[in-house]
């Protein structure tokens, strides 16, 4: 598991010459994700000036980090490319597929039990081609890497949209699809549309009841889950260099949230701490070496809005704590006007469960703080109203914790620890309920709360807060209870107030692990044989996807038109479902279920143009597959908020959707669209998309002339005779027209393989 100094060396050893390089043409002071993204140009582009608004460029990522639910495409991908090893350090992590049912052990051990072909199959491909594997129970893989692979200043992808989380540590960490993965383990470069700059100045201090969590609750609120599309946010300023390294991976992991690219943080003492306190006090030093190029300029961040595109400056001291939700991360509400929104709007007040954990908020300091909260229930007899359950994001971390005594807290409060996994936030989740059908609400310290994301139950409202805000509303079981300023009758029947929080940023012990859960690749893979089993139905080897015809999309029925928020869980949702994510025809039967049909305002419910009636979504698209008919999928803003999973894309092409249509994407899903060989194309105005009638055939024109920032046209031909024709935007640069020509990016791969 050791981290790669001989690599962190290469990079640091190149930062002088092309920071200078950077500064050269302008002689402009640079913000640290320029310095970053400059230090990290693959090697051809680092010959070419560097211009801020350039479009497309290509990079060298350091590594590249996969988690078990979307490692298993990844690498079925991977092994197409015929390369012996992977060009970069790269570590397989098994997180997702752990169900939250009884307790740790239990789940564990079921997990263990029932995902077995997946383990194994992940294990042996981690074996043969040079990975590092972290196995079930060792973790959640942004904390993993937090506390293993993350440094100062440098470049990650990973197969996870919260990659993020590793700016914490001053990386740029940028979440992304299985393909664009399987690119970089093959040494080839990974394209990246060159991003806006957001900074955020923090100034002030955190104090009581407000932590690092309420920044980003904060910046959601304002920003708005698609204010960050295709922005990298950095934060500085005295406030950032008070908040711990922890805490500043909370603020980037929920940068997803907003859309953004990533979220980064300069290095700092507090990074240096960390490094130190989690064994890597070699890192540190090395940083230490280049500390001017690990941040902004002091001119930059003097004067920021000369430098960046969009500023933002919150005050840390006048920051209250914040409740987000529900059902989407960006409604913000500051504690004090909270309880008057769930009255207004008729949330049901009574909390049924609390969540802490997950790979958003486990830290040392996150546990210790909310663990505070939960040793008052006990010494001041408050009986705790609502379920409560912790999920360690680490081995490490829940070892330590336990050590010094803090799980042993929970327990006695009434919490349950459920295994060091995704569990509840992924619908993992067997969650014990009398009737699903009564309206609900949960709390979590996760990141995302979109409809049935945890339990599968649309009548849940979950909010998110900071572990310490869930475990005081956990006690309270009452959304209108403000720990900050209302007291709770204990078992005596006393009025008691809670204290505020009380936090340790790191063990006064020092971190401990006895068996971390990491498996070390074998130095010569070439004999380790990795075998899928035909008649899996967990996991099956990818065909080729067919080349483009060379003609225009003519005759096109309309699968759905897809109303409001359709998120990557809409499109492919998670929970049961994650079991069929090596199974590209399984896993497609849950294609856009989610998803609410314009028409009839239902989810799964669409019309089959051939039968005239109404069926669900996978079963009509197959019907259309099966006759040979193409269609196309319409959507709203934002269409692909979420998740990095690459089925959301991938199950539409096996199905034979020829083109997605939206008012605008999220990046991570637009990408994994091009990257299979998917027309994505937008509104040129979006007020088109009331154009679309559900009976409509529609022709996409101008594809024998696909050019880059050349405009498409829709034709739509109604039911009633008439047409309407308008122009749709496409972000297709030459490359990637060629992986829409040859049917996706994958085929170009195996061509040049075969010469
Ligand atoms: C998520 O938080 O939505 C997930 C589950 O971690 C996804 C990845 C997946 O769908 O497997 C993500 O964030 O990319
Ligand atoms: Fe896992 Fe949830 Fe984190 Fe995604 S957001 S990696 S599902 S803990």
């Amino acid at each position: 598991m050791a981290f790669d100094l001989d690599m962190i060396k290469k990079v640091y050893d190149r930062y002088s010459i092309r920071v200078a390089a950077a500064r050269k043409p302008t002689g402009k002071p640079l913000t640290l994700t320029e310095k970053i993204l400059y230090a990290h140009l693959s090697e051809g582009e680092a010959r070419k000036a560097f211009a801020r608004g350039v479009d497309y460029v290509d990079f060298a990522p350091d590594r590249v980090a996969m988690q078990d639910a979307t490692a298993q495409m990844a690498l079925l991908q991977f092994m197409q490319a015929g390369r012996p090893k992977v060009a970069v350090p790269s570590t397989v992590h098994c997180d997702h597929l752990i169900q939250a049912k009884i307790g740790a052990d239990a789940d564990l051990s079921t997990a263990k039990d029932i995902n077995k072909e997946v383990y194994d199959f992940l294990a042996s491909v981690s074996d043969k081609y040079g990975i590092g594997f972290w196995k079930p129970g060792a973790g959640i893989i942004h904390q993993v890497v937090l506390e293993n692979y993350a440094f100062p200043g440098g470049m990650m992808i990973g197969t996870d949209s919260h990659t993020p989380n590793a700016g914490g540590l001053g990386m740029i960490a940028i979440g992304v699809g299985g393909a664009d993965a399987c690119d970089v383990m093959a040494g080839l470069p990974w394209e990246l549309k060159f991003p806006k700059l957001i900074g955020v100045k923090l100034t002030g201090k955190l104090s009581g009841w407000t932590s690092a969590k309420d920044v980003i609750l904060k910046v959601a609120g304002i920003l708005t889950v698609k204010g960050g599309t295709g922005a990298i946010v950095e934060y500085f300023g005295e406030g950032a260099q008070s908040l711990s390294a922890t805490g500043k991976g909370t603020i980037c992991n929920m940068g997803a949230e907003i859309g953004a690219t990533t979220s980064v943080f300069g290095y700092d003492e507090k990074a240096a701490i960390y490094l130190r306190g989690t064994k890597r006090e070699e890192i540190a030093a090395l940083a230490d070496t280049i500390k001017e190029h690990l941040t902004g300029d002091a001119e930059v961040y003097a004067n920021p809005e000369q430098y960046f595109d969009q500023v933002i400056e919150i005050n840390l001291s006048e920051l209250e704590p914040h409740v987000n939700g529900p059902f989407t991360p960006d409604l913000a509400w500051p504690i004090s006007k909270f309880a008057a929104a769930v009255k207004e709007n008729n949330w049901p007040a009574t909390l049924e469960v609390g969540l802490i954990g997950s790979c958003t908020n486990s830290s040392y300091e996150d546990i210790t703080r909310a663990a505070s909260i939960a040793k008052q229930a006990v010494d001041k007899h408050l009986k705790t109203k609502a379920e409560f359950t912790i999920t360690p994001g680490s081995e490490q971390v829940r070892y330590t914790v336990d050590r010094d005594g803090y799980l042993g807290t929970f327990a006695e409060m009434g919490g349950v620890v459920l295994a060091n996994a995704c569990g509840p936030c992924i619908g993992q989740w067997a969650r014990h309920t009398d009737d699903p059908t009564r309206k609900n609400s949960i709390i979590t310290s996760f990141n995302r709360n979109f409809a049935k994301r945890q339990d599968g139950n649309p009548n849940t409202h979950a909010f998110v807060a900071s572990p310490e805000i869930v475990t005081a509303f956990a006690i309270a079981g009452d959304l209108t209870f403000n720990p900050l300023t209302d007291t709770l009758t204990n078992e005596q029947g006393q009025q008691v107030k809670l204290d505020e929080p009380q936090g340790i940023e790191m063990p006064i012990k020092g971190y401990a692990v006895e068996d971390a859960g990491y498996q070390a690749p074998a130095e010569d893979g070439s004999k380790v044989e990795v075998k899928v089993d035909p008649r899996s139905s967990r996991l099956q080897l990818l065909d080729p996807f067919a080349a483009w015809e060379g003609t225009d999309l003519n005759g096109l029925k309309l699968l759905i038109k897809a109303k409001g928020k359709c998120t990557t869980d809409h499109i492919s949702m998670a929970g049961p479902w994650l079991k069929f994510r090596g199974h590209l025809d399984n896993i497609s039967n849950n294609m856009l279920i989610g998803a609410i049909n314009y028409f009839n305002n239902t989810a799964d419910s669409v019309k089959n143009h051939v039968t005239g009636e109404y069926g669900p979504v996978p079963a009509t698209q197959r019907d259309y597959k099966a006759n040979n008919i193409g269609t196309i999928v319409v959507g709203d803003e934002n269409y692909g908020e979420g998740s990095s999973r690459e089925h959301a894309a991938m199950e539409p092409r096996h199905l034979g959707v020829r083109a997605i249509l939206v008012k605008s994407f999220a990046r991570i899903h637009e990408t994994n669209l091009k990257k299979q060989g998917m027309l994505g194309i937008t509104f040129a105005y979006s007020a088109d998309y009331d154009k679309i009638q559900e009976d409509d055939i529609i022709d996409i024109k101008g594809l024998t002339t696909f050019a880059p920032g050349k405009q498409l046209t829709v034709v739509l031909h109604h039911k009633d005779g008439s047409t309407d024709s308008f122009a749709v935007n496409h972000t297709y640069n030459a490359q990637q027209i060629e992986w829409f020509k040859a049917g996706g990016a994958l085929n170009i791969i195996r061509r040049q393989m075969a010469v």
